[in-house]
């Protein structure tokens, strides 16, 4: 019986931190692209980049953010609060481009 029951306190506990950590919207900045290319979010979402490149890249909707030039493994967040449709890029590839949906 005791086994079960340890058994049974590790399923509360892996809901109990499923719960309280859901998971954050992230973008990979990867071979030069962001992905996924299209991310759709709720209103108040905090969305994370981080760039997986060893080129710095950043992440730039104009008038909205910007961030600095990001190194590798660095990241940048933007908590969206408004809905809307964004659309970023990188300043450094500005063919680099990304849209991030928040209803
Ligand atoms: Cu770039």
């Amino acid at each position: 019986m005791k086994i079960v029951n340890t058994l049974g306190l590790a399923a509360l506990a892996l809901v109990t931190l499923t719960a309280a950590a859901p998971t954050a919207p992230r973008v990979e900045i990867k071979h030069f692209a962001y992905g996924p290319t299209t991310l759709t979010v709720p209103v108040g979402a905090t969305v994370t980049w981080v760039n997986e490149d060893e080129e710095p890249h950043t992440v730039t909707a104009t008038g909205v953010f910007a961030s600095p030039g990001l190194d590798y493994d660095e990241t940048f967040s933007y908590q969206f609060t408004t809905a809307g449709r964004y659309t970023y890029h990188c300043a450094l590839h500005p063919r680099m481009t990304g849209t991030v949906v928040v209803q």
